[in-house]
């Protein structure tokens, strides 16, 4: 019996396409299953949050995006346990410690190693997880504008073996199976020991303070002149971190 919770049936694998987020909205709205699986080995509009880029030269990242259905109160901290869960898989396939920077990118040594972007219709039932995670990807291959704040699993390895993209990619669908319908505390708790701006000066287009964690919605809190606030990853952008570490 396939179990509810089974993820990656069916499966789609492009070696190009548009963007794997596009291609698994366009299949829930045609009624595919919970659980549908859409991979790339390359994408011509691989897109992040609010427009913004996400690049990947062919065959370096693994790409993919993973239709959920009925999440109900899940949804609400779906970015958060999906950050988890691919922390997790990098550490087991890596050996390497991974932090995440609010709400949901993860990072390896303060670089950016992994995005996550969640779009959906919770109103219609579904919601797409999509992720891109750095896999082979070599300095010269980013963007210049990148090289700075990116990283991928081969540069930080340190000569040893990164396991190859359908290891990671089984080992990540396990891990979200897991993640996905976890108790919420024990996602934020997985997530808190992760944080990676705690105690850091953080800046965003209102203002700027030191991040004290977050709470139990996954809002950053942040202590300011004028006293705490705290910052929904919906409406919030923090501008990209200095090295002001408070
Ligand atoms: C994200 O957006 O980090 C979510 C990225 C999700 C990409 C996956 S790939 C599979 C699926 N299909 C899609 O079309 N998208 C998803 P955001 O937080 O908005 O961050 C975007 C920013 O990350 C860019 O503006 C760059 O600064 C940076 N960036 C772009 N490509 C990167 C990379 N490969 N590694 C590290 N940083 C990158």
């Amino acid at each position: 019996m396939v179990s509810h919770r089974r993820f990656g049936l069916p499966r789609v694998h492009f070696h190009e396409t548009d963007s794997t987020n596009a291609r698994a909205k366009s299949l829930a709205a045609n009624g595919a299953p919970h659980g549908t699986l859409v991979t790339a080995d390359s994408q011509t509009a691989g897109h992040g949050r609010q427009g913004r880029r996400w690049e990947a030269p062919a065959g370096s990242a693994l790409l993919m995006s993973l239709l959920l259905r009925e999440l109900d109160e899940r949804h609400a901290l779906l970015p958060l346990a999906a950050a988890v869960a691919l922390c997790e898989a990098c550490e087991g396939a890596a050996g390497i410690a991974c932090a995440i920077k609010w709400p949901n990118d993860v990072w390896i040594e303060r670089r950016k190693v992994a995005g996550i972007l969640v779009e959906g219709r919770p109103q219609e039932g579904w919601t797409v997880l999509g992720i891109g995670l750095n896999v082979a990807t070599r300095s010269e291959q980013f963007p210049p504008e990148l090289r700075a704040t990116a990283t991928s699993l081969a540069l930080v390895v340190d000569g040893r073996r990164v396991a190859a993209r359908a290891e990671l990619l089984d080992g990540l669908l396990r891990a979200l199976e897991a993640r996905v319908y976890d108790a919420p505390g024990a996602v934020l708790g997985a997530w808190r020991e992760r944080d990676a701006l705690i105690g850091s000066v953080v800046h965003w287009d209102g203002g700027s303070g030191t991040a004290a964690g977050i709470d139990d919605a996954g809002a950053l809190l942040v202590e300011t002149a004028a006293g705490q606030v705290a910052l929904d990853a919906g409406e919030v952008h923090l501008e990209p971190p200095g090295d002001d570490r408070a």
